[in-house]
C-alpha cells in the first residue's frame, strides 16, 4: 500500500521510532512559529535550556496577538521578544505585519517541511502539503534547541472532494461541513488529508481557510497536496524555489475516506457557542444582526477582502450593524490600500482594523449585552469575544459581507449568480519584508521590562498527593474557559497575576480557594467531561493552575494539545475507567493518591476519593511518564543534558 502525502512529509523527518499508527515517534521539526501571547513565555524556556541559538532552518517570531498595547506589559513582551529573537537567531515579524499564520503562509511556509507553532491555528501551513503542527510553547521551545516532537503516530482520514463549488458557495462552507461531519469532539490522534478533483478549484489561502479550521475538529492537522496551486502561489510570493510536488500515491492507505461533492454544498453557519454546532443559512435567514466581524487567521487573504470589497462597493453598512475588517497581514492591506479596494470598504462604512487578531482573541470589539455578532473567525466559545450574553456565529466573507449590508443574515445563494464576485489570484504579490527583522550576527543586549517574569518552575512528582476536587465541570470545556484571553492577556507574563484568573467565568473563587490550600499543604484536583481542554494551545491553561496547585485533572477524555501540556507542567491527566464514575465523584471530594512515583509507570492509577477506591487510566508513553517524575519538561530536558 502506498502513502499518503502525510505520511509522505512524515516519513522524511522520523528520527525515533517507526511512523506505524498508534505508536509514540519523535520527529524532526524544520520550522517553528510563536506568537506574543504564547512567545514570551516560550523564549524565557528557551533561555532556561541554556542554548547560545536555534538549531532550526527557520523559527519565526511574530507579534499579532496583543497589538492594542494597552499600559507597559504588552509593549514590555514585545521590547523583550525583539532583543531577545535577535540574540538567538530568530526572525521577528512586528507588530503590525500580520497574523502568524497568513504571513507564515505567505513569506516562509514550504511543501514538504514539518512546522511547530506554539498556536492551535499553526495547522493553517498544511495548506502547503506541509506538516504543521500546533502545541505548547514549552515544546516549541524544545524543538527551537533541537529536540524532537513526540508524537502518536495519527490515522489519516482521506477528505475526497468532488465537483466544484457553487457560485456564493466558499471554502469555509467546505470546513463547517466538516465541522458537522466530524464535530469538535473524538479526533485525536487524526489527521485529515484533501484529495481529489475539487481541490483544483481551490487556491492556496482556500485551502488554507480549511486546514486552520482543522483545528476546531481536535486533529493533529490538516494538510493538501502540495500542486501548480501550491506553485503558482509560491511563485506570486517570489518563492517558486522552495516547490516541491507532493501527491499521494495512487493506492495511498486511509483509515477512512469521506466523499464530499462540492457543487451540493450551500452556506453554512457554526452557531453558539461551538464550531461544530453547524445549520445550513437558509434554516436561520433573518436572523437580526448587530456585528459583523471579518477578518482573522480563518479568513482575511487577499482573495477573501478583495471579495468582501466587491460585494460592499457602492453600498452602505445597515446602519444597525456594526462593520469591522481586519485584514490578516500587512501584505494584503497594502494591496488592498494600492488597488483602491480598501477605498471601497471605507466608503460603504465599515471599520478598518490592523492586521492582527484582534476581535478573535477578545481584544476589543465586544458586542453588545445579548447582541449577534457575525464573524469570519474560527472560534465562538461562550464569553471569548468579550460579552458573555452576545452570540457569535461563524460564516463564510460572501455570508458576512451582505449580511453586513441587509441588517440580517442573509443567504448568498438568493443573490444572483452574475453578482458574484471571483476575484483573481494575484500574479504577483507585492513582496516588502522589512517589517520582518533578521537576527543579529552581534550579540544583543536582552531587554527585560518589569513584565518580564521567570519561567515557572514545578516540583517532582510527590509520592503522596492530598486534596480536594476543586471544581467539577461538564463536556467540551475549552483552554478560553481555564484561562480567559481577553483583556487578561496581558498578563501572560506574569504567572502569579494570571492565575488569579483561572476559571473566573466558572467559578471565580476557584484560584482564590485552590491558593489558599495549596498553602496548607491541600492540592487540587479538577474534574471535567469530554473533550477536556478543547481550543487554544495556551500552555497557560496548565502553568496557572499548576501554580495554584492542581496536580490532577481527570476527565471523560481529553484533547491532544491541552493533555500534553498538563503533562509538560507536572499536571497528571487522568481518564476515568469507567464514565459512570464521572457522577460518582462530586466537587469538594477529598482525595488520596498513594504510591505515585511508581503508580505513574502503571496505565492504571488508583486513589481513593471520599472513602471508596476508584481506577483510572493514564493514557502516557513512557517518556512523558518519566516527564511526570520529573515534574515537567523543563526539569526533564535539564536533567537529560
Ligand atoms: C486562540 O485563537 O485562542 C489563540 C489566542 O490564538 C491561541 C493561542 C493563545 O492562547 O495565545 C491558540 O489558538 O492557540
Ligand atoms: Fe489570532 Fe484568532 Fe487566529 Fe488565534 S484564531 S491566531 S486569536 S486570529
Amino acid at each position: 500500500m502506498g502513502d499518503s502525502v502525510f505520511y509522505k512529509v512524515l516519513r522524511e523527518h522520523v528520527a525515533e521510532g517507526e511512523a506505524v499508527h498508534g505508536t509514540e515517534i519523535g520527529i524532526k521539526i524544520d520550522q517553528t512559529l510563536t506568537q506574543d501571547a504564547t512567545g514570551t513565555l516560550a523564549y524565557l524556556q528557551f533561555e532556561a535550556m541554556g542554548i547560545p541559538r536555534v538549531k532550526t532552518e527557520l523559527s519565526v517570531s511574530y507579534v499579532d496577538h496583543n497589538t492594542m498595547q494597552m499600559g507597559f506589559e504588552n509593549a514590555d513582551d514585545h521590547k523583550y521578544l525583539e532583543t531577545m529573537n535577535a540574540n538567538y537567531g530568530i526572525y521577528y515579524s512586528r507588530a503590525g505585519n500580520g497574523i502568524c499564520h497568513q504571513v507564515h503562509l505567505e513569506r516562509f511556509g514550504r511543501p514538504g517541511a514539518t512546522l511547530l507553532g506554539s498556536d492551535s491555528h499553526t495547522p493553517t501551513g498544511g495548506a502547503l502539503g506541509m506538516i504543521a503542527i500546533g502545541a505548547g510553547g514549552l515544546e516549541v521551545a524544545a524543538a527551537m534547541g533541537g529536540g524532537l516532537f513526540y508524537l502518536t503516530c495519527p490515522k489519516v482520514i482521506n477528505i475526497n472532494l468532488t465537483n466544484r463549488l457553487r457560485p456564493w458557495v466558499s471554502a469555509k462552507d467546505i470546513i463547517l461541513k466538516v465541522l458537522e461531519l466530524l464535530t469538535t469532539k473524538g479526533n485525536v490522534g487524526v489527521v485529515v488529508e484533501y484529495t481529489g478533483e475539487g481541490i483544483m478549484s481551490l487556491t492556496v489561502p482556500e485551502r488554507a481557510t480549511i486546514t486552520n479550521m482543522g483545528a476546531e475538529l481536535g486533529v493533529t492537522t490538516s494538510i493538501f497536496p502540495s500542486d501548480n496551486i501550491t506553485r503558482s502561489f509560491l511563485k506570486a510570493q517570489g518563492r517558486e524555489q522552495v516547490w516541491r510536488k507532493i501527491f499521494p500515491d495512487p493506492d495511498a492507505k486511509y483509515d477512512r475516506v469521506i466523499n464530499i461533492d462540492l457543487s451540493t454544498l450551500e452556506p453554512m453557519i457554526a452557531c453558539p457557542h461551538s464550531p461544530d454546532n453547524i445549520k445550513k443559512i437558509s434554516e436561520l435567514k433573518g436572523l437580526k444582526v448587530d456585528q459583523v466581524a471579518i477578518g482573522s487567521c480563518t479568513n482575511s487573504s487577499y482573495k477573501d477582502l478583495m471579495t468582501t470589497a466587491a460585494i460592499l462597493k457602492g453600498e452602505k453598512i445597515n446602519p444597525e450593524v456594526s462593520m469591522l475588517i481586519a485584514p490578516g497581514s500587512r501584505q494584503v492591506l497594502e494591496m488592498i490600500a494600492r488597488n483602491g479596494a480598501l477605498a471601497d470598504m471605507i466608503a460603504s462604512g465599515a471599520r478598518i482594523m490592523e492586521s492582527a487578531c484582534g476581535f478573535c482573541i477578545g481584544a476589543g470589539q465586544s458586542p453588545v449585552t445579548g447582541g449577534v455578532s457575525l464573524r469570519t473567525n474560527n472560534r465562538n466559545f461562550k464569553g471569548r469575544a468579550g460579552t458573555e450574553s452576545a452570540h457569535i456565529y461563524l460564516v463564510s466573507i460572501e455570508t458576512a459581507a451582505l449580511s453586513a449590508l441587509k441588517g440580517e443574515l442573509v443567504n448568498p445563494l438568493d443573490y444572483p449568480v452574475s453578482e458574484y464576485p471571483e476575484p483573481a489570484m494575484p500574479d504577483k504579490f507585492l513582496i516588502d519584508d522589512s517589517m520582518i527583522i533578521p537576527p543579529s550576527e552581534k550579540k544583543v543586549q536582552i531587554v527585560r521590562g518589569p513584565n518580564i517574569g521567570n519561567p515557572p518552575y514545578t516540583d517532582p512528582l510527590m509520592d503522596e498527593i492530598n486534596g480536594i476536587f476543586g471544581l467539577k465541570v461538564g463536556d467540551k470545556i475549552t483552554t478560553d474557559h481555564i484561562m480567559p484571553a481577553g483583556d487578561r492577556l496581558k498578563y501572560r507574563s506574569n504567572i502569579p497575576k494570571y492565575s488569579e484568573f483561572v476559571f473566573e467565568n466558572i467559578d471565580r473563587n476557584f484560584s482564590k480557594r485552590s491558593l489558599d490550600n495549596k498553602e496548607n499543604n491541600i492540592f487540587t484536583g479538577v474534574i471535567g467531561g469530554e473533550s477536556y481542554g478543547q481550543g487554544s494551545s495556551r500552555e497557560h491553561a496548565a502553568i496557572c493552575p499548576m501554580y495554584l496547585g492542581v496536580r490532577l485533572v481527570i476527565a471523560k477524555s481529553f484533547e491532544r494539545i491541552h493533555s500534553s501540556n498538563l503533562i509538560n507542567f507536572g499536571i497528571m491527566p487522568l481518564v476515568f475507567e469507567n464514565k459512570e464514575d464521572y457522577d460518582r465523584i462530586n466537587q469538594f471530594d477529598e482525595f488520596i493518591f498513594r504510591n505515585l512515583r511508581k503508580q505513574i509507570f502503571e496505565n492504571y492509577i488508583n486513589a481513593e476519593i471520599a472513602g471508596k477506591t476508584y481506577n483510572f487510566i493514564l493514557s502516557a508513553s513512557k517518556r512523558q511518564r518519566e516527564i511526570l517524575l520529573a515534574g515537567g519538561l523543563l526539569n526533564y530536558t535539564r536533567k537529560q543534558k
